[in-house]
């Protein structure tokens, strides 16, 4: 009789094996994951569940951890992210498997659950809708029916015709999904007197268990396949930046002479490809913006808000200027500066068009993802190149650096000036609002410090004893760089001869021909800007406005 009664209550869920239970947790899930990222591809690629949950860390993210992310992983943070993510949800979704071996409801509910995670964070996203949530919700709610399905009781047939041949419990199609999930034998129970009526009556339960993993497995790698596939394709906006026309400028660049170089091999080119220009923005997926249906919108503390069209603003008087662009997070002697020939429109002459409120003391600007920056208006009004631009070293910008139109202001750290995916610009005040980074932490204002770093030779590179070139790129966008000087060792500061620049507002180059003797050497690069200021040696992290400090490199000469 007690044999019996347990037999009932193993009977409601289909044994498996650990590693079995696990695994059907896993497909389950996995299969809801994939649906709604099939939904998501089809409707809003940003919206995919693994992207919007990543999203909203990222939001969440404390700026230490981000820091630390940006320093660890460089640009592949996102990828890391994305990872971590992904390996969490394996185990948890395997943990949700080996519960439903106990508590089958229980691990149901919670795998609908973990997909509605997605859909709460779906639609905290900056401008989201309920309908954002849809393909979450409706993952979730596959998760939790696949695995329902796969847990469902087993039924042999034998069961209606009275207790005494399901009396031990039976490992139901257990082999066979194994076998399906490449997992390890059953842990099936000793045979008992019943194994002759098991047999009879397991196949067609053993085969239909075996039929639902296949089915959901099909299923999870249609839906992922198919989805991942459309979203490519949905958020590919290389045939709408080739069918763009750039119109001339009407202020074009000046002229780059040849010396913008010093001419020294592995110095950072005056000029950055687009390919190589540094990346940084918390945009987990890059935002697919069409410019047949972008618009800009001047809004804000303005007598005459309007918005424009891409076509509007090519039609504006553009102008063409080289320009650097710094990262805050950029450490002494780090990656993240870059400089590019941008064609745009001044910032001024669109604010120009709306009549702005002389209260305002900030321009927010914002972007399609919900990013913003905040940028002293008087930044972008005091006859400085501060334009939206709309095309980078003479391509449509392209979608990583802010496609169709994005900000570019010089003298400031991108953070506070350089809005990729630009949809909205509004005169603010400070104490009305605040922009991303300003709320997490980071400077209200930030200006560029002074930076000179040191290309060649490498760190602990091993150059021959003579004539050596030290070079490098020294920075003080707004400001210019009137010198730079070298010390090797404890020696005396050297000056540099500089690259020429067309502006104040770009990097230079630099160069100074070192006569090394073998040993152990220390190089020390510093810069002095246009206002006569040197920089300091004393150190400063990049939060919460920017690194300082003099950029050291050890060779070994031989
Ligand atoms: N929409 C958006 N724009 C953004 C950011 C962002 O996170 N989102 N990051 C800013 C920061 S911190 C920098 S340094 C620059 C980097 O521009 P780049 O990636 O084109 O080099 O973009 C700025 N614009
Ligand atoms: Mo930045």
């Amino acid at each position: 009789m007690r044999d019996s009664a347990d037999a009932l209550d193993q009977d409601d869920v289909v044994r498996r094996s650990a590693p079995g239970s696990a695994a059907v947790g896993v497909l389950a899930v996995g299969a809801g994951v994939a649906v709604a990222h099939l939904l998501a591809a089809l409707t809003e690629p940003s919206r995919s569940p693994l992207v919007s949950v990543g999203a909203a860390f990222i939001d969440l993210t404390p700026t230490w951890l981000k820091e630390f992310a940006v320093e660890r992983f460089g640009t592949a943070d996102k990828a890391v992210l994305l990872g971590t993510i992904a390996a969490l949800l394996v185990l948890i979704s395997a943990g949700v498997g080996l519960l439903a071996r106990r508590r089958r409801r229980t691990a149901v509910a919670l795998a609908t659950v973990i997909g509605l995670v997605a859909a709460v964070a779906a639609i905290s996203r900056p401008g989201a809708s309920a309908v954002d949530a849809v393909p979450a919700v409706v993952g979730a709610l596959v998760s939790g029916f696949a695995l329902a399905l796969l847990t469902r009781p087993a039924r042999p047939r034998g069961a209606a015709m009275g207790p005494a041949p399901t009396a031990a419990p039976v490992p139901v199609g257990s082999a066979d999904v194994m076998a399906a999930l490449g997992g390890t034998a059953p842990d099936a129970p000793p045979p008992t007197g019943a194994t002759a009526a098991t047999a009879a009556t397991a196949g067609p339960d053993r085969r239909s268990v075996l039929v639902g993993v296949v089915g959901v497995a099909g299923l999870a790698v249609v839906a992922g396949s198919v989805g991942e596939v459309v979203g490519r394709r949905r958020s590919d906006v290389s045939a709408a930046r080739a069918a763009i026309r750039l119109p001339a400028p009407a202020d074009p660049a000046v002229m780059l002479p040849s010396t913008v170089e010093v001419g020294v091999a592995g110095v950072t080119p005056f000029r950055v490809p687009n390919a190589d220009f540094y990346r940084v923005d918390t945009a987990l997926t890059v935002p697919a913006v069409d410019p047949g249906t972008w618009s800009l919108r001047v809004g804000g503390m303005v007598d005459r808000p309007y918005s424009l069209s891409y076509a509007d603003l090519l039609a504006m008087p553009l102008v063409e200027r080289d320009l650097t662009l710094t990262c805050v997070s950029n450490e002494v002697g780090g990656q993240y500066a870059g400089n590019a020939r941008w064609l745009g429109v001044r910032v001024k002459d669109l604010l120009a068009h709306a009549g702005v409120d002389p209260r305002a003391d900030q321009l927010l600007s914002r972007s399609v993802d919900g990013w913003s920056a905040s940028t002293p208006i008087a930044a972008v009004t005091d006859g400085r190149d501060a334009i939206v631009a709309v095309a980078m070293n003479g391509e449509p910008l392209p979608a990583e650096h802010g496609f169709p139109a994005r900000m570019v202001v010089p003298g400031l750290y991108g953070f506070v000036s350089a809005t990729k995916w630009l949809v909205a610009l509004e005169p603010s005040t400070y104490s009305a609002e605040q922009a991303y980074w300003t709320k997490r932490g980071w400077a209200t204002d930030a200006p560029v410090r002074t930076m000179a770093r040191i290309d060649v030779p490498q760190p602990l590179s091993s150059v021959r004893a003579g004539r050596v070139a030290v070079a490098g790129v020294c920075w003080a966008q707004h400001r210019g760089i009137d010198g730079v000087e070298l010390q090797v060792d404890d020696g005396p500061w050297r000056t540099a001869k500089l690259g020429s620049v067309p502006s104040d507002d770009t990097w230079r180059q630099w160069v100074v021909t070192w006569d090394a003797a073998p040993g152990r050497h220390t190089l020390r690069a510093r810069a002095t800007d246009g206002t006569g200021r040197t920089q300091p040696a004393a150190r400063l992290t990049p939060f919460p406005s920017g690194a300082q400090g003099w950029h050291e490199v050890v060779v070994i000469v031989e």
